[in-house]
């Protein structure tokens, strides 16, 4: 499915109304070989983000793609492992988010434009304009996100049972972005259960393997409260792959851009952990 002109106009009418001058920033980020580049590619029906064939990582440095008009998605390197290389990539996506945070403001400043809402277009000719690739803003923190990072779709293996990086990376990542912007997407649905259960006719779920998901989403949210300290929304399930809940994401993003969102989550139980 194509979502570049998905939902256009309630985009349109949230980015004005948090007075978003920028197009709206979703960072997708998780370990590697998570599926990250092939959710884009997903999201963006087309095959532009390289996507990883062997056991190496295959994206090494941060890319911006537009979603429509006025999304911008950010491919990054896989983190999560803990080596030097794993900082040296969460220290990239923070400098490059934070030299494109202080390029449109001085733009803004400079140019005393009235507020409006820009498309990645606009966006594009403003940072060459203003020649931001000199910028610098050094040792730039995790702790900055939350001023320039609109949204973290955090990609999980919904086939592998070990997901102590998926915790480093949110540990790394938690004390720049509100938990109600995080959704933890679990990738992958169609080899949750090592490929049984998956209908490839209806490229979804059967019966067994959909409970399976449901349970693993539940358990994955219990164990990011209780290992992260986080209390993030129920995770969403979904398959890359075959396009299976793609659309669940971008439901995500554009309720995530509602200023009215948090006023509606007091009373939607969905977001709620259950007891164990
Ligand atoms: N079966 C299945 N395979 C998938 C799915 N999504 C991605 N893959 C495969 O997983 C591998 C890694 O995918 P990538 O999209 O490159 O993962 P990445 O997270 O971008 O990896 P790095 O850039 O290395 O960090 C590729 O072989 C994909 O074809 C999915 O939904 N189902
Ligand atoms: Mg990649």
């Amino acid at each position: 499915m194509d979502f570049s002109t998905y939902k256009t106009e309630e985009i349109i009418e949230h980015l004005k109304a948090i007075n978003l001058i920028k197009p709206y920033d979703v960072m997708i980020a998780g370990v590697t070989g998570t599926g990250k580049s092939s959710t884009i590619n997903a999201l963006l029906n087309r095959d532009v983000a390289k996507v990883g064939l062997g056991a190496e990582p295959e994206t090494k440095a941060v890319q911006d793609y537009a979603l429509g008009q006025f999304i911008r998605l950010w491919d990054t390197p896989g983190l999560g492992d803990g080596t030097e290389q794993d900082k040296a990539n969460t220290q990239d996506i923070s400098n490059l988010l934070s030299r494109l945070y202080l390029a449109w403001n001085r733009h803004y400043k400079n140019n005393g434009d009235q507020v409006a809402v820009n498309s990645c277009e606009t966006i594009r000719s403003i940072l060459k304009k203003e020649n931001y690739g000199e910028l610098r803003w050094r040792n730039a923190a995790f702790e900055n996100l939350e001023k320039m990072l609109d949204c973290a779709i955090i990609v999980i293996d919904g086939s592998s049972k070990d997901l102590g990086m998926a915790y480093n990376l949110l540990e790394t990542i938690k004390a720049g972005i509100n938990p109600t912007k995080i959704l933890i997407a679990i990738n992958q649905a169609d080899i949750a259960m090592k490929g049984r259960g998956w209908n490839i006719e209806t490229m979804a779920p059967g019966e067994e393997l959909l409970a399976f998901l449901q349970e693993q989403a539940l358990s994955i949210q219990r164990r990011i409260l209780k290992t992260c300290e986080l209390q993030v929304a129920v995770p969403t399930f979904y398959s890359a792959a075959y396009g299976y809940n793609v659309d669940k994401l971008m439901d995500f993003i554009v309720d995530n851009m509602n200023p009215k969102k948090n006023e509606t989550d007091e009373t939607d139980e969905t977001q709620v952990v259950p007891p164990n």
